[in-house]
């Protein structure tokens, strides 16, 4: 077929377009935005604030140089860390002893305060190339959120 012909094949059928075509090879899956109980910012309430990240692929990913950010620009490097196929890490917003095994990981931000707003606010996840693989959204409301 021509390009023209699959484009049109795929909108008879109702297929998604190229710019959502894929899942992303890792992706947000779950956001605790807002750490349960007071926001008293010790280490365990910073550390109860986190967002999941999953491998969706079938074959380990090293997360090195790649970054999560907010919409205030607050702006976390990945260590050397290797996501699992279909296996989920978490990053915990306070300060921690990151590891990563076999069934999945977690990492630590590393802050003081908090990342991710109550109110809304936006996770982008970014690789090495700086292009912008996920994205999760979230207003305030029931959490964890899914993303
Ligand atoms: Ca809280
Ligand atoms: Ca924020």
């Amino acid at each position: 077929m021509t390009a023209l012909a699959v484009t049109t094949a795929a909108a008879v059928l109702g297929l998604a377009g190229p710019a959502d075509a894929a899942t992303p090879v890792v992706s947000f899956t779950r956001a605790q935005f807002d750490s349960p109980g007071t926001d008293n910012r010790t280490n365990a309430s910073l550390n109860a604030e986190w967002v999941r990240l999953t491998n969706n692929t079938t074959k380990a990913i090293q997360l090195k140089g790649w970054t999560v950010r907010d919409v205030s620009n607050h702006v976390y490097t990945f260590p050397a860390a290797t996501v699992p196929a279909k296996r989920s890490i978490y990053l915990h917003t306070g300060k921690g002893k990151a590891y990563t095994d076999s069934t999945g990981g977690h990492l630590f931000w590393g802050s003081g305060n908090y990342i991710w707003n109550n109110t809304g606010d936006t996770a982008y996840l970014r690789n090495t190339a700086a292009k912008t693989i996920d994205t999760c959204t979230w207003k305030s409301g029931t959490k964890p959120v899914n993303c």
